[in-house]
């Protein structure tokens, strides 16, 4: 669904792997049979491989991508570091300001960054931006991450997102396809 942030997750790890794949967009308001038997929790995203097999929950999706595919990897090598970034992920929003770099898992963005992007992209079109006015470090972050190839592709504009809103708070059916 275009405008979930967990299935964003996967595909901004996607991107910035590189790695070649087809998009089927889910109507979450009417989901079809045939997807349960992807997912029978009924949630995106989930990842089928070539293969057939089938995985989901966007953390775990995205680690596999991580390990299944060459390219850079975006979950540090150290154990320790490997375990730090899971316990960010875990507790992002109480303690992600202790940092001192420009990305949360060093210089270069890593797959934590990837993975609490997509909470902060929604900032503006929920009207929050101005949260971050006494952030510098944040904002900073923000910026940074503007200038990812990863985040550019996967990125939806603030008025497109607006309106995705407007009609999933009506419970409308067309929601999830609004902007096609
Ligand atoms: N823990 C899941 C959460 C995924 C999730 O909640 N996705 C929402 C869309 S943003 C969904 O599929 N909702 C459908 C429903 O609740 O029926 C993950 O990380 O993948």
């Amino acid at each position: 669904m275009r405008f979930c942030p967990f299935a964003q997750r996967t595909r901004l790890v996607l991107r910035s792997k590189g790695i070649s794949h087809e998009v089927i967009n889910i109507n979450l308001k009417n989901k079809p049979d045939w997807f349960f038997e992807k997912n029978p929790f009924g949630l995106v995203p989930v990842l089928e491989t070539s293969k057939g097999q089938l995985i989901y929950e966007s953390p775990i999706t995205c680690e596999y991508l991580d390990e299944a595919f060459p390219g850079k990897k975006l979950m540090p090598s150290d154990p320790y570091e490997r375990a730090f970034q899971k316990m960010l992920l875990e507790h992002f929003s109480k303690i992600l300001s202790k940092r001192n770099t420009v990305f949360y898992g060093g210089d270069s963005v890593s797959m934590i960054d990837y993975m609490i992007w997509p909470w902060f992209e929604r900032l503006e079109p929920f009207q929050l931006k101005d949260s971050l006015s006494h952030t510098p470090k944040l904002q900073r972050w923000m910026e940074a991450m503007k200038e990812d190839p990863a985040v550019k592709a996967t990125m939806t504009d603030p008025q497109t997102f607006k309106g995705y809103l407007q009609l999933y708070v009506k419970n409308s059916p067309e929601a999830c396809d609004y902007g096609l």
